[in-house]
């Protein structure tokens, strides 16, 4: 499929989404979170892909933010509408049954952040700068950032981020758990490594993974455990399972499809 605004690639395993409106710092309008929204539902289909990558395009920035050009205009309804079409595309990244990785190379600001905060893991150049400085514009993070940064690096620090707008540096960030990696540069190379490794594991054991800790976050610890066992059980479904312990006992490699 071809979209305007999103360079949909494969290679080796690894499906890359380039988010491309480098003269707009890759900023989200309706058209960008719809293509991405629809991008991401292609990957998470395609059984070739293992691993996604998003990035952003012109070497400047990850995304600036949602595109203010296009929300100052709108109407307390529209601004709804707006906000449910990012959260969307936001909860079909999250629930990717595969590893989503965020390669931040400059500004991953408001929007931006919270795309980042909704994959799996995100490396960052050292250029990078991170933040939620919507309460500049007058307005607060819509696409879920008020609900996913607190879960990530814990109520203070989300809180201070909100309030004062501060763009948070990328060895900050790495220090408060906000980024998994920081690099001098090329964030997609750390981010390919990472999928290389990936990729030799059990893809189904991985989204069984993700989706106990993504489910589980939401509930009470008990029921979350409970959770996992019904999970665990059907990892004992697959053939990821039994050529998994089976390799093990016969001393090789395991050779997961
Ligand atoms: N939207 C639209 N255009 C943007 C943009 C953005 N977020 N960020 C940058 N651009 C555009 C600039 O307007 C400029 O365009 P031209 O003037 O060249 O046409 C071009 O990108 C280059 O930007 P600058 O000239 O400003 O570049 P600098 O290097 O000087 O500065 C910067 C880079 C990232 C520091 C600066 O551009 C900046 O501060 N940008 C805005 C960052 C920001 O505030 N981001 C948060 C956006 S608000 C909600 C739904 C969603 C949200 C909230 C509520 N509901 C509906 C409730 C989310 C909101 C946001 O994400």
């Amino acid at each position: 499929m071809d979209f305007n605004t999103i360079i949909c690639e494969k290679k080796n395993k690894v499906g890359y989404m380039t988010i491309n409106r480098p003269k707009a710092l890759n900023a989200l309008s309706a058209e960008v979170l719809t293509e991405l929204g629809k991008a991401a539902e292609m990957m998470a289909e395609d059984d070739e892909v293992k691993v996604v990558i998003i990035t952003g395009a012109g070497g400047k920035a990850f995304v600036a933010g949602a595109d203010i050009a296009a929300m100052q205009k709108m109407n307390a309804e529209e601004a709804y509408d707006f906000a449910r079409l990012g959260q969307t595309t936001y909860n079909t990244i999250q629930d990717m049954p595969k590893i989503v990785i965020a390669a931040i190379d400059g500004f991953a600001l408001g929007g931006g952040c919270e795309l980042a905060l909704a994959c799996d893991i995100r490396v960052a150049s050292v250029k990078s700068k991170i933040g939620i400085p919507e309460v500049t514009l007058g307005v607060f993070p819509g696409f879920a950032g008020t609900q996913r940064l607190p879960r990530l690096v814990g109520t203070g620090i989300a809180k201070e981020m909100l309030a004062t707008a501060r763009k948070v540096g990328a060895d900050e960030a790495k220090t408060i758990g906000l980024v998994n990696y920081v690099v001098e540069e090329n964030p997609v190379a750390k981010a390919e490594e990472l999928a290389e490794m990936i990729c030799k594991n059990s893809a189904s054991a991985i989204a069984l993974g993700k989706r106990s800790m993504n489910e589980g976050m939401e509930m009470e610890l008990k029921k979350g455990i409970e959770h996992e066992a019904a999970l665990f059980g059907i990892a004992f479904t697959t053939e990821d399972q039994r050529e998994g312990m089976t390799a093990f006992l016969e001393k090789r490699p395991a050779n997961f499809k």
